[in-house]
């Protein structure tokens, strides 16, 4: 459960993601598909390379979503319920897989945000992906 703290300290780092959702994107899903490989399975015939326009749009799409939790961080359900129902009904991408990209997620907000990205903040995004997480696994049955 996120708690007054996390939400303060998910709203603080992401001032600093606002306007870098394509780059933060496309690096985090570059290192997702580079060092967890099987989650390429779900993106055939698409280039992945590291300077693609689909990686970048791509990118800017899934970090642009986390965007809109974050400005919704006290009804997630509700601001994710469409993307969840895509995610279940849709893409059927294995709930096993959320958590590697935040993994990913968090290692680019670390590297790029190192002076903010103290070790609550760490928790508290690691906390609020984790609930991304659950609300877009939440429909598959
Ligand atoms: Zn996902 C899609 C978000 C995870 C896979 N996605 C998508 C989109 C978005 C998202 C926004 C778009 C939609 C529309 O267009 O309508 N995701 C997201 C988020 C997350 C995710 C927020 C977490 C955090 N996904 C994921 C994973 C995977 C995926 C992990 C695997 C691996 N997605 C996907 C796919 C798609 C999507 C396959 C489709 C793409 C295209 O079509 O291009």
């Amino acid at each position: 459960k996120l708690t007054a703290e996390d939400k303060h300290n998910v709203k603080a780092i992401w001032d600093h993601v606002k306007g870098h959702e394509e780059a933060i994107g496309a690096e985090a899903l570059y290192r997702m598909f580079c060092c967890m490989p099987t989650t390429r399975i779900y993106f055939p015939a698409k280039d992945l390379s590291e300077r693609s326009s689909y990686l970048h749009s791509h990118g800017k799409k899934v970090v642009g979503a986390l965007t809109n939790a974050v400005a919704h961080i006290d009804d997630i359900d509700t601001a994710f319920s469409k993307l969840s129902d895509k995610h279940a009904e849709e893409l059927m991408v294995d709930p096993a897989n959320f958590p590697k990209l935040a993994h990913n997620i968090l290692v680019v907000l670390g590297i790029h945000l190192k002076p903010h990205f103290t070790y609550s903040v760490h928790r508290s995004v690691d906390k609020f992906l984790s609930t991304v997480a659950y609300v877009l696994a939440s429909k598959y049955r």
